[in-house]
């Protein structure tokens, strides 16, 4: 190589590096990366047209200028690789993840245990046949009251304490008092057979302790039909026992007395050496299905109603039923 050609071509060769170095370090953008690399690295960019040129040299100049420009492209395109990388991750939208950071457990809400304890009830009626519906938690008198046989004067009304809404065009409006009323309203609308479960809120105006709240829930029950006695009653109680609390858990029948069933018993399961009561039942009485318009000499039929707080006690060895609705996270996070 002659001395001249060196030099001019040895400078060719940095020169172009320097240019190409310093331009895609004010390449701000991707726009603007995209067009340094058209602009040096691109089928009619500066570095090929310096390669192309290789021919116009000496053999001997050829080779050592064709090392040192396929040496610059070697590095050329690897600051470009690392600008692109970088200016990719920096195009993340302001407020978006930060992927660094360690990840977080999100916090998820779940079902509240008296949702959880009434979907798993509902469901073992569901099972046996029973169809889930649900009704007003603000119900007239007639239905939680008077089609149930407890009429005006009747002392039974004492036995549910009473919330009643003021009204400036009704006085016979009320908080119900249980999910009862909803047997009425379903064989007004309904022809046997029946089979349904009735979920819902029930308010009682009565003082609080370890097993009453002033609003808790009840599940009902009806069954309507030709033919349905209490063996059938007992059997879908037991039944329903056996699903929810295992083979071995003992229950206990007893009479017990509703003005809507004739005859009536309620249910109890062992529990710290005693029983807890979780729910009255019975065979509907005959003037409840004549008040719906039932022929009672064609018809029978089982109700029942129960409180899936208590039942959630005893599953889950809960002490107090206040504990359900005092909204303390670290009660309601363990289920
Ligand atoms: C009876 C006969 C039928 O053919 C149909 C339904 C019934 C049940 C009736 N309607 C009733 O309300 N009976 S009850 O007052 O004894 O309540 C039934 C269940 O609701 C109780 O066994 C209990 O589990 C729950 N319960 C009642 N009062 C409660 C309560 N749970 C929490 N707090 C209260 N204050």
């Amino acid at each position: 190589m002659t001395e001249t050609q060196d030099t001019q071509t040895s400078e060719s060769v940095e020169e172009l590096k320097s240019a190409a170095v310093a331009a895609l370090n004010s390449a701000d953008s991707s726009e603007k990366l995209e067009a340094w690399r058209v602009e040096f690295m691109g089928r009619k960019g500066r570095l090929t047209s310096l390669l192309r040129g290789l021919g116009s040299f000496a053999i001997e100049d050829r080779k050592i200028v064709g090392a040192a420009a396929n040496r610059l492209r070697g590095e050329l395109e690897s600051l470009y690789e690392d600008r692109e990388s970088d200016s990719k991750s920096s195009q993340a939208p302001v407020g978006s993840i930060d992927i660094t950071l360690p990840g977080r457990k999100p916090a998820l809400g779940g079902l509240h245990p008296s949702t959880q304890m009434i979907r798993e009830i509902t469901q073992a009626f569901n099972e046996m046949g029973f169809q889930t519906i649900e009704g007003p938690e603000v119900e007239l008198e007639k239905y939680n009251f008077d089609m149930l046989n407890i009429p005006a004067d009747h002392p039974a009304r004492d036995q549910w304490d009473t919330i009643w809404v003021d009204s400036d065009t009704h006085d016979d409006v009320l908080l119900r008092t249980h999910t009862s009323p909803m047997q009425a309203r379903v064989m007004e609308e309904n022809d046997p057979p029946i089979r349904v479960v009735v979920p819902g809120k029930c308010y009682r105006y009565e003082s609080t302790d370890a097993t009453h709240e002033w609003h808790f829930n009840q599940v009902e029950g009806l069954a309507v039909d030709e033919g349905i006695t209490l063996a059938d009653l007992k059997g879908t109680l037991y039944e329903f026992a056996r699903r929810v609390f295992g083979a071995n858990r003992k229950v206990r029948f007893r009479c017990d007395y509703f003005p809507f069933v004739e005859p009536g018993v309620d249910m109890s399961i062992d529990w710290n050496g005693g029983w807890m009561e979780i729910m009255g039942a019975g065979m509907v009485h005959p003037k409840v299905l004549e008040n719906a318009g039932y022929d009672s000499s064609k018809y029978t039929g089982f109700a029942f109603g129960m409180g899936p707080e208590r039942i959630s006690m005893l599953r889950n060895e809960i002490t107090d039923i206040r504990h359900f609705f005092s909204n303390d996270l670290r009660f309601l996070t363990q289920f």
